[in-house]
Order: structure tokens, then sequence, then C-alpha cells
């Protein structure tokens, strides 16, 4: 029940971010909007712990408790179609792929949801640059792990 919910919404949300200028501040500014279940301009733990665990019942298409690298690159997290418009799309793979080596702390090739929350926890806590417990906007996209790697992927050559 809760796993179709769950596609349903990621469906629901794939023209939203098309819709959107392809441009990876707005995704990350989107992705901070669904995050923040009571919408007050900051994310805590409990908010990205819930969003986690949505986020993985929708990634693990196969029902198996985890996500495998080939359901961890078609997520996507928003960045994909930025990635092909900018001919980005070979570095966006490599940068998620290092993501997903990262999470998968037991290297077992799966990211369960306890991988997934030990890695968020510790990219939250790097994020917080002024250790309130929250984060900021700002925090949010100029410093979790996930938006640096994106952001460094899709940079244009200079
Ligand atoms: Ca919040
Ligand atoms: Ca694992
Ligand atoms: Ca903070």
């Amino acid at each position: 029940m809760n796993k179709v919910f769950c596609i349903l919404c990621a469906f629901a949300l794939a023209p939203s971010v098309q819709a959107q200028q392809l441009d990876p501040g707005n995704i990350a500014q989107s992705q901070f909007a669904q995050v923040d279940a009571d919408s007050n301009g900051r994310l805590d733990m409990a908010e990205q712990e819930r969003f986690d665990s949505d986020m993985m019942i929708s990634m693990d298409l196969d029902e198996s408790g985890a996500a495998d690298m080939d359901e961890f690159l078609a997520w996507g997290f928003g960045f994909s179609a930025v990635a092909e418009e900018r001919g980005r799309e070979a570095n966006y793979q490599t940068a998620s792929r290092i993501i997903f080596s990262i999470m998968d702390y037991d290297d077992s090739g799966e990211v369960t949801l306890e991988e997934m929350n030990g890695f968020q926890a510790a990219a939250f806590a790097y994020s917080d640059q002024d250790d309130d417990g929250e984060l900021t906007p700002e925090e949010f996209h100029s410093h979790h792990f996930m938006n640096i790697a994106a952001q460094e992927a899709l940079m244009p050559i200079q």
C-alpha cells in the first residue's frame, strides 16, 4: 500500500521537476521543500529519516528490502534531465556510483535503509555548519554530500 503510494508520488513529482528550469540550484531547492515536511524552512533529522524511508520504498522496485546500483541510478534524484541537457550523463553517473559505494557500507552491492540512514546522518552532521541540529537551505545546497557531488558533476566544463 505504502509502496504503491510512493511510486505514485514519484510519478507525480516528475512533471514538476521537468517544468522547472533545468538548473541544479532549482532542483536542490525543490528537494529541500520535499524533505521539509513541516515547511518551516529548515530540515531536521526526523524529516530526513522519514523522507529516506519513503525514498527507499520508491527506489526498491523488486522489493528486496534494499536498493541495488541499478535501482539507485534509475532514481536519478531529479538531476538526470540536467545531466542529459548538458551532455554530462557519464559524469553524473560516476558521481552517483561514488555516492552509492559510500552508502553501501558493508560492500554488499545493495544499500539498506540502515546504511542510507547512516550515510544521511553523517551528511547531515557535516552539512550542519552551525551545529544547531537543523539544516538551512544554504547548508543543504552548499554542503550536503549529494548536492556537492551533483553540482560538481553537472558543472559546465570551463
Ligand atoms: Ca522542517
Ligand atoms: Ca550494503
Ligand atoms: Ca544548521
